[in-house]
């Protein structure tokens, strides 16, 4: 590989591998953030996982500073945000656009979800922390979740001493996150599993709260069908609630901190699961959806197979756009996809 990344005229799809030259890992060794990470702990899981599409976690806000020098980049490449920009929130309702031409789709859009990540003023991110620190977080958080009030009310079910067979339930049903994320695994997030994890949920499954996965906490809503709105003022809701009675990690410029750093800013994914039955055949499907800033995932989430002819569509800049454009970028990707997919149709182009 050549120092910018280059193998032959081909570019480097990993972030971390395209950016990391053997200039800036000489100049970034023996540095040390607060949490003990060197330059190896942060770049390991892209190191031991070629098929990485960043390659990097950060084990604490300070990586984002001593190691700034590369994560700057790939957070430009990924969010388009610059090293200088400053981020705004906007968690306003009555900013929401009007989404009515939605209910068109009817039995396309099955289902939508938002959730943030989230981690605790003061404390190592999952892939850094101690043992002990993540049994403490859990344990506030628990007390926080369990004193929710109306729609949120519900049980927290730690992941230690959980039957099997409700584990693999609750993943497949889309409610809890898999047990096997080797990028996690190899940036240090997996150690001592299932000790300190956990999901909490409303009894309706519409408010979720993951405990200790990839961030310390994972806060979502989501129902079936595509009322947005709800969605999005049931989030908002409870995690105003959660932000009265603890601290998150938060700076003006990277916005909400997060392990990942495709994750930071709003931490925001606002996704729906649609059904396609035509554009998604092209080969450059993927590439269109990059065009709308748009990601794509499989039916069970990041990492999985498209199946069943079931989509899901996701913001892809979360740094850098506030919640609200979260939310209009969907909205209109979805809409526009679902559009262009019937105007894709055999009968269409005939
Ligand atoms: P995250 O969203 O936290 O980045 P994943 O991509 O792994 O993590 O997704 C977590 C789970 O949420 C998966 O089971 C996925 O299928 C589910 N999910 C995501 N979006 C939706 C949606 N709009 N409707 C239903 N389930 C969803
Ligand atoms: C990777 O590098 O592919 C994983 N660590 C996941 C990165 C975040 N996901 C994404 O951009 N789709």
């Amino acid at each position: 590989m050549s120092e910018n990344g280059k193998v032959g005229e081909k570019v480097e799809k990993m972030l971390m591998k395209r950016f990391l030259t053997s200039e800036l890992r000489r100049s970034l060794e023996g540095v040390t953030a607060d949490c003990g990470f060197t330059l190896d702990d942060i770049v390991r899981s892209g190191m031991e996982n070629p098929d990485s599409a960043i390659g990097l976690y950060a084990g604490d806000e300070d990586c984002y500073k001593k190691f700034a020098a590369l994560f700057d980049k790939i957070i430009e490449a990924y969010h388009r945000y610059r090293p200088n920009g400053i981020h705004k929130r906007n968690w306003s309702v009555a900013d929401l656009p009007d989404m009515s031409h939605l209910s068109k789709w009817e039995g396309r859009i099955l289902s939508t979800r938002i959730r943030v990540g989230r981690n605790i003023k003061g404390f190592d991110f999952p892939p850094a922390i101690s043992a002990e620190n993540r049994i403490m977080l859990e344990k506030d958080v628990e007390k926080i979740l369990t004193g929710l009030k109306g729609g949120l009310v519900g049980n927290y079910y730690p992941l230690s001493g959980m039957r099997e067979n409700m584990r693999e339930k609750l993943t497949r049903d889309h409610f809890l996150f898999k047990d096997d994320d080797p990028f996690l695994k190899s940036a240090g997030g997996c150690r001592d599993r299932p000790s300190g994890r956990g999901i909490y949920h409303s009894f309706d499954k519409r408010f979720l709260v993951w405990v200790n996965e990839e961030d310390t906490l994972r806060i979502i809503s989501m129902q079936r069908g595509g009322d947005i709105k709800e969605v999005f003022e049931r989030l908002a809701w409870a995690i105003n609630t959660i932000e009265e009675k603890i601290t998150f990690s938060f700076n003006d410029h990277l916005g909400y901190l997060s392990s990942c750093p495709t994750n930071l800013g709003t931490a925001m994914r606002a996704s729906m699961h649609i059904k396609l039955g035509n554009i998604c055949h092209r080969d450059d499907f993927v590439e269109i959806c990059d065009g709308m800033q748009l990601s794509v995932r499989g039916l069970h989430g990041e990492h999985t197979a498209f199946a069943g002819g079931v989509y899901d569509i996701s913001n892809k800049q979360r740094l850098g756009v506030t919640e609200i454009d979260c939310v209009k970028i969907l909205c209109k990707g979805v809409n526009d996809l679902l559009a262009m997919d019937i105007e894709e149709s055999p009968d269409c182009r005939n």
